[in-house]
């Protein structure tokens, strides 16, 4: 699955709250591949390899969890991801039904 997400950092790895000024949201090209949600910054091409850049934002979703951000309403949209290692990531997709669907496929892994 892929499409545009954009991200905000809620907390880091061990839980903690990320700190201000690396809290803003950013927008990425999402591809879920495997146990893997890489975050690029250009759009997906099947051929291309993947940059360093894209590689230090990609999640380890194995045993993440995938839910409605329910707590939080500035905008639309918006699915919480809690990773194993206690990173928290807000998710804002482009619909309602790309949201749902990246947690039904997020949760599935
Ligand atoms: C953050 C940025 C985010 C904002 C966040 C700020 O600043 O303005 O957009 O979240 O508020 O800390 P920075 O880019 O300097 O990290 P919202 O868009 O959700 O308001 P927060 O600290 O209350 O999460």
């Amino acid at each position: 699955k892929h499409g545009v997400l954009n991200r905000k950092s809620h907390a880091d790895m061990d839980g903690k709250r990320t700190p201000r000024g690396r809290r803003g949201w950013k927008k990425f090209y999402a591809v879920l591949k495997g146990m893997i949600l890489f975050l690029q910054k250009d759009e997906y091409k099947p051929d291309s390899d993947i940059s360093e850049v894209d590689v230090k934002n990609a999640v380890r979703i194995h045993h993440a969890l995938a839910t409605r951000a329910t707590d939080y309403s500035k905008r639309a949209n918006v699915l919480k991801l809690k990773t194993s290692d206690w990173r928290v990531f807000l998710l804002q997709a482009s619909s309602e039904e790309e949201m749902m669907s990246w947690i039904f496929r997020i949760n599935l892994v």
